[in-house]
């Protein structure tokens, strides 16, 4: 079993719409970076279906099985099951929690996005592994995004003693992303802070050191 903890701290999304070159070398970068865990989200102006999206999931996994990467898929649960994913991350306007976790089998990750503790709660009756939670800050990359609302909600689950591993998402930056950690958070997803990035590998690197500890022994 992973840590799914550690994996999350530096957790990158993407899909083809999101890259400025190739998508298998943007993700080969992040890695050599320091991501610590992959969601393929295929989605947005231009983005692949069938066949052309089904062959770039199996191009970005395998890439992510190489160097040990967790590698979830965006929604898509077919498309998760067909190849074998390490699992899932749905909104609340996906398939309900409870159905994925029977779908995709007790051992998978199943991220959930929650807006609420009513929300939160609900995720983990039903078999959350981790919830992502924003926007925290504003973004551009979600057209349907709620407005953003900080680290409120991090901060009020922690207070009342929620364990559950979380990350937050929603314009995330090397240099915000320490008050995301700061606020109870695991580990920070973020996808134009890498994908955009000239360098995706240098902004990889700055984003993971400033989340990990400095001097914290790694796991
Ligand atoms: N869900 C909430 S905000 C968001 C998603 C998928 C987009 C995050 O993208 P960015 O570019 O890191 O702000
Ligand atoms: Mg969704």
């Amino acid at each position: 079993m992973i840590d799914l903890r550690a994996a999350l701290r530096v957790y990158f999304i993407m899909g083809s719409a999101n890259c400025l070159k190739a998508p298998a070398e943007v993700l080969k970068e992040a890695i050599s970076g320091g991501i610590t865990l992959f969601q393929f989200r295929e989605k947005g102006e231009g983005a692949l279906t069938g066949a052309e999206k089904y062959a770039l999931a199996k191009e970005l996994q395998s890439i992510c099985r190489n160097h040990q990467i967790p590698f979830l898929v965006n929604d898509d649960i077919e498309l998760a099951i067909a190849i074998d994913a390490d699992g899932v991350h749905i909104g609340q306007e996906d398939e309900s929690v409870q159905t994925v976790r029977e779908r995709i089998g007790a051992n998978k990750i199943l991220g959930v996005s929650v807006h609420s503790p009513e929300e939160a709660m609900a995720a983990v009756r039903d078999g959350a592994s981790y919830f992502g939670i924003g926007p925290v800050f504003p973004t551009n990359t979600k057209a349907d995004a709620k407005p953003s609302r900080g680290t409120t909600l991090i901060e009020e689950l922690r207070k009342d003693g929620c364990e559950m591993p979380i990350v937050g998402i929603g314009g995330i930056t090397i240099e915000n992303a320490r008050s995301i950690i700061d606020a109870g958070a695991d580990g920070v997803s973020v996808i134009t802070a890498i994908s955009q990035a000239e360098s995706p590998l240098e902004a990889a690197k700055a984003l993971r050191n400033s989340v990990i500890f400095k001097g914290a022994v790694e796991s």
